[in-house]
């Protein structure tokens, strides 16, 4: 099944946001395949912000994501990365829908969660972040209950 990588920004750990975060994930009905602690430097932020290297505002991104440890996670689901995106909302939390992440929690760019964006993205995402023996294969309880068409290949 699909997998997508997470990163809960210092900002969340600052506000205590942590289990609020992860437990929307969770009530989804998603998997955590990996979970672990960091503290991000400068070559992994540049490696996973490639695309925003030359932006004005880099210098200031990469100060608050190395500001204290982040929390990195694999989350695993049928089309997971498009759930995940939803359930974090518009990067721009102002702009958020109400009863995403950002749009409930959020008001700047300190916007508390980074999730991938396309298969390819979250495959090398994980790639940078997870070791392979970081990453669980395991059955969940209920998860029959949430993934019908798994369920029904049984019947
Ligand atoms: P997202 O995929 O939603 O995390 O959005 P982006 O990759 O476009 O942005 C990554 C991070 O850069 C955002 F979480 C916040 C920061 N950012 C700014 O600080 N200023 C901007 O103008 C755009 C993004």
């Amino acid at each position: 099944m699909e997998r997508t990588l997470i990163i809960i920004k210092p900002d969340a750990l600052q506000r205590s946001l942590v289990g609020e975060i992860i437990g929307r994930f969770e009530k989804k009905g998603l998997k955590i395949a990996g979970l672990k602690m960091m503290e991000l430097d400068d070559l992994k932020l540049e490696e996973h912000y490639a695309h925003h290297k030359d932006k004005p505002f880099f210098g200031n991104l990469k100060k608050f994501m190395t500001s204290s440890p982040v929390l990195l996670m694999a989350l695993e689901g049928a089309d997971v990365i498009k759930a995940v995106r939803i359930i974090v909302g518009s990067t721009r939390p102002i702009e958020a829908d109400s009863g995403t992440i950002r749009g409930d929690l959020a008001m700047t760019n300190w916007n508390l969660v980074h999730a991938s964006d396309s298969l390819e993205t979250a495959a090398a995402e994980i790639k940078r972040f997870f070791a392979e023996d970081e990453l669980f294969n395991y059955n969940k309880v209920g998860w029959e209950m949430v993934y019908e068409e798994e369920f029904n290949k049984e019947l």
